[in-house]
């Protein structure tokens, strides 16, 4: 990408989006193109090809999405396939319908069958039976990888797919049934040490095992894609190491400084016993990542302390 390239990074707001705003401007793009979802809905057909019209972008970074934990996964299951398959239909066919040079498309390691051979490489995808409570946000995903597949295929266009592991960074949700566990454990192991309350909840077994990436690590990840892979097949981003979520909450339980109990509530779901990425060929193209969890928790955290206190 040129530096003056007009750049659209779609949900330039949420984690990962910000993130690579972050990561553009840190490098001297200076032609970035964002519109709030209150200005531009690209659920909206009409009004996104209306903004691809007027503002004719040459790059697009995809990272809008509704996006949220395992809970909100489950309930929300016709808003996550709806506003998912809008979204991306939308954007992708204005990116071909404008001739937009490259676009990036943003899923989830959730596409992948629940039980997958691990470390999961990326041509297990559609081999297997998805994780229910995640299955109508995966079917979007897997959509809009085939999406940006068919268009390659048929167009010729250059738009790539990337599949990040289970992500954490600034700019997190931080609702408390509808985030990720990251999130959820700092803010209730945060709150519980305020209270002195002897004891903290963790929702399921503790057993399942999950890998997790700083977004800015993604956002790093992602312009290194735009600038050096042209193939539409997708690519995993993770860091290659996971831990069990009992790990991650007694981890955040350290950072946090809380000195109760952790307890676990098995009524709670689980989810897939675990995703680990097969990072190889990520890898082998030249990236890796630069950010321990350990550093990436302290980092969020020092950042949730700030916003807390209104600096
Ligand atoms: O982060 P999480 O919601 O995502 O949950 P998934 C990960 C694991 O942490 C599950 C446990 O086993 C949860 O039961 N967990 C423990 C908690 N305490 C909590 C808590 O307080 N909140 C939450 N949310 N979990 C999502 C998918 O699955 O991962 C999405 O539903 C997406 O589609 C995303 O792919 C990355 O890894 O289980």
């Amino acid at each position: 990408m040129e530096k003056n390239a007009k750049i659209y990074i779609a949900g330039h707001r949420g984690m990962v989006g910000s993130a690579i705003h972050r990561k553009l401007r840190a490098l001297g793009f200076d032609n970035l193109l964002l519109r709030t979802s209150d200005k531009l809905d690209l659920r909206n057909q009409q009004a996104v090809a209306d903004f691809f019209a007027a503002e004719q972008p040459e790059y697009v970074f995809l990272a809008a999405a509704k996006v949220g934990g395992i809970l909100a996964n489950n309930a929300l299951r016709a808003d996550f396939l709806y506003d998912n398959l809008a979204i991306q239909n939308n954007v992708v066919h204005q990116a071909y319908v404008h001739g937009v040079k490259k676009l990036l498309f943003l899923g989830s390691s959730c596409i992948y069958p629940k039980l997958a051979p691990q470390p999961i490489k990326e041509e297990y995808l559609l081999t297997g039976l998805l994780e229910p409570t995640n299955e109508p946000y995966a079917i979007a995903k897997i959509a809009g990888i085939k999406l940006c597949e068919a268009y390659h295929d048929q167009y010729g266009c250059n738009f790539i797919s990337v599949m990040p592991t289970n992500l954490y960074g600034y700019h997190d949700n931080y609702h408390p049934e509808h985030s990720h566990v990251l999130p959820a454990l700092l803010l209730r192991l945060h709150e519980a040490k305020a209270a002195n309350q002897p004891t903290v909840t963790v929702w399921g077994s503790g057993k399942p095992m999950r890998e997790f990436l700083f977004a800015d690590d993604l956002a790093d990840a992602c312009v290194f894609l735009m600038g050096s892979y042209d193939d539409p097949q997708l690519v995993n981003v993770g860091t290659g190491e996971d831990l069990s979520i009992k790990e991650l909450a007694y981890l955040i339980k350290s950072i946090v400084g809380y000195e109760g109990e952790l307890v676990f509530d098995p009524s709670k779901p689980d989810g897939t016993p675990r995703k680990l990425m097969d990072v190889s060929k990520l890898q082998a193209l030249g990236w890796h990542h630069t950010t321990s969890l350990e550093m990436g928790v302290r980092l969020v955290y020092e950042d949730f302390l700030a916003s807390c206190s209104g600096q």
